[in-house]
């Protein structure tokens, strides 16, 4: 009876109509033994050539990828291989979010070039009845194939080694291979796209709480051989299954540490930067926008309660319109561990500044205070530790003209100066920003605020920096 129900299953070729037939009287002959043996795996795969691809991944018999399997909240790890590209983590693989193109390095896994593949461990934290595991795939030509073995254990048997060494037989050491698969041999001309369902005619694979991809080039030919993994799904037994994000990164929404403000940040024009976006720019938004508001306090000034951040590919590094900072993501991408963040801070005092009003009521805010006034706030509050507009800043360009309404830089320069000298209290920056709000500042405010006009403070200042 055993064996005839594993010769049975055996011949059912997956994604054939005549294997259909066949599985459903081989259906009907395993509910008489599926109590008493594990039953075949069936692999079973989706393809698109390039030109057909599907933002939703979606195939006629393998199941879409999802975002809330068991492979969500697992652990990844990479075991051997050289991950390629400028965002080489895994959680590519299991975050339900797909990429948009067929071309997409930052949302996909892929090993190096030129190198032959490498092993995945997956460690879902205990063991669980696995109906299947489907993996995706995307990229024309060579890197659009899957080559892989599959092995999985439960992690209990005596000698199993959880994170074996490269080269390490697995059999030999508490793993069970579950699956060849190869989606080469059955479409040699290629595909673009590719979705590939590994299940088992018993229901479940088995109980299992580690995975490991063995993962092969798909070619040898040239550099180009190691697939564009974009999704590696685990799918429980009886567990609700959730569609994976097309069309890229939805807007994240945070609010200020103090709850007074909701921002949302847009990556939707770059998902490349979500990670980002969402890891190192949202924490500092959280932390600082009550700060700013704080320093750019006005009496019965109410500061935004809501404003968004837009990351997306343009020209320049940013601006800001009303309560819309848009920045330029091709910009950002290259300064993520440089200028990014505080180019963004900058952004964001623009909109609390709010100096709409004060254009309408009277004295225009000079534009050198418009923009002092932001770096100020950047350079010698956010990020002092940068340099980017103090005492060593300056003297790395000896020879730049010095004024106070040199903009940027040198007026959040000159701004420090007269803090520093003449501002004991700490309240010059934001008496100087409630004249431009209310539109009544003029240059004779440097008198009444420290006993010195405009002109006389430049002098000292520019004696001071040489
Ligand atoms: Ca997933
Ligand atoms: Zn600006």
């Amino acid at each position: 009876m055993i064996h005839t129900c594993k010769a049975n299953a055996s011949v059912v070729k997956s994604g054939t109509n005549s294997g259909r037939i066949q599985l459903t009287s081989v259906i009907v002959l395993l509910l008489g033994c599926a109590l008493m043996t594990k039953a075949d795996i069936q692999t079973t795969i989706g393809y698109h050539k390039e030109g057909e691809e599907t933002l939703s991944f979606t195939f006629a018999k393998v199941p879409p990828p999802s975002r809330n399997d068991a492979a969500t909240t697992a652990k990844f790890s990479l075991l051997s291989g050289e991950p390629a590209g400028d965002n080489t983590s895994l959680d590519k693989l299991h975050d339900g979010i797909l990429p948009q193109q067929a071309d997409e390095p930052m949302q996909n896994f892929f090993f190096a070039s030129g190198t032959a593949g490498g092993r995945i461990q997956v460690d879902l934290g205990a063991s669980k009845k696995i109906k299947q595991v489907n993996t995706y795939s995307w990229h024309p030509t060579t890197r659009g194939p899957q080559v892989y073995q599959l092995f999985a254990s439960a992690g209990t048997a005596d000698g199993f080694i959880s994170h074996p060494d490269k080269g390490v037989a697995l059999e030999q050491c508490g793993w069970t291979r579950i699956a060849r698969v190869d989606t080469r041999s059955s479409r040699p001309d290629g595909s673009a796209q590719c979705g590939v369902s590994i299940a088992d005619t018993a229901g479940v694979i088995g109980n299992y709480r580690y995975l490991l991809f063995d993962i092969a080039p798909t070619e040898s030919n040239d550099d180009f051989g190691n697939t564009f993994y974009s999704e590696i799904d685990v799918v429980e037994l009886n567990a609700p299954v959730l569609p994976a994000l097309t069309g890229g990164v939805p807007p994240i929404v945070i609010h200020s540490s103090d709850g007074y403000c909701e921002v949302t940040i847009d990556s939707t024009k770059e998902p490349a930067l979500s990670d980002w976006a969402a890891q190192k720019l949202a924490p500092a938004i959280v932390e600082w926008y009550p700060k700013i508001v704080a320093m750019m306090s006005s009496e019965g000034f109410i500061a935004p309660k809501n404003f968004s951040i837009v990351l997306r590919p343009g020209d320049g590094v940013a601006y800001t319109s009303g309560n819309r900072i848009v920045a330029n993501s091709v910009w950002l991408g290259g300064e993520l561990k440089g200028e990014a963040i505080g180019a963004i801070i900058h952004e964001v005092v623009h909109v609390v500044q709010q100096y709409d009003g004060g254009r309408n009521n009277g004295h225009n805010p000079p534009a050198w205070l418009i923009e002092g006034i932001p770096d100020y706030i950047r350079f010698f509050k956010y990020e002092p530790q940068s340099h980017g507009a103090d005492l060593v800043w300056l003297q790395g360009r000896k020879k730049m003209p010095l004024n106070y309404d040199g903009m940027y830089r040198i007026s959040a320069n000159f701004l420090d100066y007269v803090v520093t000298h003449y501002d004991p209290a700490q309240t010059l920056i934001t008496k100087v920003n409630t004249a431009c709000r209310l539109g009544d500042y003029t240059d004779g405010l440097w008198q009444e605020l420290t006993g010195k006009s405009l002109s006389e403070l430049n002098t000292e200042w520019k004696a001071a920096a040489n």
